[in-house]
């Protein structure tokens, strides 16, 4: 059944994103092949900004897989967290009895190394291939797709679908309840992010409540930093210079102590609103979500991509049973596996976004509670241990 328009293989993989390509990775590290199907261009793809923070159990499954071995000489660990409010600094200790910490690596790190991998095994990656829709999931899969180029239609057959496409993919609507089983909270504000060629200053870290508005310093390598400003949510980015977006960094920042954040050339900006997402129905027939494709957290707490590498781990091993072993055993239990973790990550990204943000119309109330709910996670025994063990994420267990 092999002609230019037409292919098989075993899991068609939808998205090219982190979630999609680790599982391609896993899936071949045990003899399972897959073809992954990818809307936008290579170009795109590799330099998309994203996600920085890893959690241990990320970073142990890069590394178990073979996709570690720039992370490990590239990535910068975390002993502790910064946490700011009322124009004070407090250090949050996250590193754990057993040694596990936070690690800062870029997804585009994350998704260049797999995109490497797979090209240097001469296995498929098709860019510029969007998929429309999907035939057959309770029997035998295809995958219709357009490729770009020349708009025409064809068809990839498999026996297992990994829709992998993130929120905005064509996968979810296959499922017929997805949109009955999805529950969405929108926040009354967006992340304005910037990428800029500074080098990280170590006094200046983690996020700031500040009444302007939340900020965040991050870094992505020992000279570029990521930092973000909390802004209304149609806030227009031409709006401000790059010397108007330092002072402000600067100003939410301020703890009196008089540093000032390394600046240089901004190389990115982007806007993205904020929401809670989640879509409980992620499995029908043969076809599986993973990844952004089921959930958005906001990005307070650093949850998205490292929730995409426990769902991949899940569905990777649902899938080398039903293909290795005839083994239908996890697909009834897909779901129940993946919500275990997707809402207690929600529910912490969302608590994290209520305690940091300024909210339309708060009250000096409301922010006093906000002062007092960081004050606990930054300085009682229950509440850091509290703080490290959601910040350190919850173990991958089956
Ligand atoms: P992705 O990365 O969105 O990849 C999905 C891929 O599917 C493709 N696609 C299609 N391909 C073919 N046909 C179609 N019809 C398709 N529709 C879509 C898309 O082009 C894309 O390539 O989802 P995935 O793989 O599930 O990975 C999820 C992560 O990308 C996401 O959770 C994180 O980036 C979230 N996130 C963060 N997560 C963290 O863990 N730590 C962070 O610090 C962090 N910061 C962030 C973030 C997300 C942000 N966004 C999305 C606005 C900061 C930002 C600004």
């Amino acid at each position: 059944m092999q002609n230019s328009n037409s292919t098989k293989t075993q899991v068609g993989i939808i998205g090219a994103g982190p979630a999609g390509l680790l599982l391609a990775r896993i899936l071949q590290l045990n003899g399972i092949e897959s073809v992954i199907l990818e809307r936008r261009s290579r170009a795109y793809v590799l330099d998309r900004v994203r996600a920085g923070v890893l959690e241990q159990g990320s970073v142990d499954t890069l590394i178990q897989y073979g996709a570690g071995e720039r992370l490990l000489r590239e990535s910068l660990p975390h002993e502790s967290f910064q946490l700011r409010w009322d124009g004070r600094s407090h250090e949050v200790p996250v590193v754990d009895a057993d040694g596990r910490r936070l690690t800062t690596y870029g997804q585009a790190k994350i998704v260049e190394d797999l995109i490497l991998l797979r090209e240097a095994d001469g296995l498929p990656i098709v860019f510029e291939a969007e998929v429309k829709h999907i035939e057959g999931l309770h029997d035998q899969p295809s995958i219709i797709y357009v490729q770009n180029e020349n708009g025409v239609k064809k068809t990839l057959h498999c026996d297992y679908v990994a829709g992998c496409d993130g929120f905005l993919g064509a996968s979810r609507a296959h499922i017929p309840d997805a949109d009955k089983k999805s529950f969405l909270k929108e926040y009354p504000f967006a992340w304005f992010g910037i990428l800029a060629e500074a080098p990280p200053k170590d006094e200046i870290r983690g996020f700031a409540h500040s009444r302007r508005g939340m900020a965040v310093a991050s870094a992505r390598s020992s000279t570029v930093s990521r930092h973000y400003l909390q802004v209304d949510p149609d806030f227009d980015m031409g709006t401000m210079t790059d010397e108007q977006i330092w002072d402000e960094l600067d100003r939410r920042f301020d703890d009196g102590s008089g540093i000032k954040m390394n600046r240089g050339p901004i190389i990115e900006k982007s806007v993205a609103r904020l929401r809670g997402f989640v879509c409980e129905a992620v499995q029908y027939g043969k076809l599986f979500l993973a990844g952004d494709a089921c959930h958005i957290v906001p990005p307070s707490g650093a949850k998205g991509l490292n929730l995409a590498v426990g769902d991949v781990r899940v569905l990777a091993e649902t899938l080398q049973r039903l293909i290795k072993k005839n083994d239908d055993s996890l697909v009834g239990r897909y779901t129940e596996l993946l919500l275990r973790r997707i809402w207690p990550t929600v529910h912490w990204s969302c608590s994290m976004s209520e305690a940091l943000h300024m909210f339309p119309g708060q009250t000096e109330f409301e922010t006093r509670m906000q002062y007092n709910m960081l004050n606990s996670w930054a300085n009682t025994a229950t509440g850091q241990a509290y703080f490290r063990n959601a910040m350190l994420g919850l173990p991958f267990e089956i």
